[in-house]
């Protein structure tokens, strides 16, 4: 029913990717649109209303931020479809959804996916190529990571082994907050994939409980296409406008 209805559906009305929840209970929800996020490095806006962060082009970057912080002393899901490219032997370099007090910026590009160096900050890397000198396994892997530094060494949790992500498809990918228990959870696809119990408020951002969440991407020597889009959380089951409170 929800499918039979997304054709008939305003792109605006597709874009409702962030649920605020409070002890497990939807208390409010935002509808967040195109106009809501600023898009820096060489995003843009694709005819399917998703952000296209990196093309097939080396040495490229972008990334998205929503415009309102959000506060880490409540609970939310923050709930994306990501497309981490179609190339997979020669795909490069990966997304990073990144939390941090400065919004609109985009880090380095390359093995640093557009998050290096963006400090104070939280990153949850998904990286889809191998640099054996930060200690990237082989495998497409997702660490949750500090300060903008990418050195394996330096993650809070990770690296973690995936299957590969560069298959052309979008994949669901969720970022969870519970600051109760101070965990900090990713599911892609609907299974947990990382997490990890962090202090975030005072432990990474000195106290400060409203940071920015965004998106970045890039690519380098190789290249892949990196895109943020919203449709596929319209269509699932349970997460339709009815679970929605305005
Ligand atoms: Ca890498
Ligand atoms: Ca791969």
């Amino acid at each position: 029913m929800i499918f039979h209805n997304l054709k008939h559906m305003q792109p605006r009305q597709l874009l409702y990717s962030v649920f605020l929840l409070c002890n497990l209970t939807v208390l409010s929800a935002q509808r967040p649109t195109v106009e809501d996020f600023t898009m820096s490095g060489d995003t843009y806006l694709t005819d399917e209303e998703c952000f296209r962060l990196t093309d097939e082009f080396d040495y490229s970057s972008g990334s998205i931020w929503y415009k309102v912080p959000i506060d880490l002393r409540s609970a939310f899901s923050i709930r994306l479809s990501i497309m981490a490219g179609c190339q997979d032997a020669v795909g490069a370099d990966g997304m990073v959804f990144a939390f941090t007090p400065r919004a609109n910026v985009t880090g380095y590009r390359g093995e640093g996916i557009g998050y290096s160096g963006l400090s104070p900050s939280v990153g949850i890397e998904i990286d889809t190529w191998l640099n054996e000198h930060l200690g990237d396994p082989i495998e497409d892997h997702i660490s949750i990571m500090l300060n903008g530094r990418v050195g394996h060494w330096n993650d809070l949790v990770g690296p973690v082994k995936i299957p590969n992500i560069e298959d052309c498809e979008r994949h669901g990918f969720y970022v969870n907050w519970d600051p109760g228990s101070q965990k900090l959870s990713v599911e892609i696809d609907g299974v947990e994939v990382i997490s990890g119990q962090i202090d975030l408020i005072n432990k990474v951002f000195g106290g400060r409980s409203m940071v920015y969440w965004g998106m970045t991407a890039a690519t380098g020597r190789y290249n892949n296409i990196h895109e943020v889009c919203f449709d596929r959380i319209a269509s699932l089951p349970g997460m339709g406008p009815s679970n929605l409170v305005d």
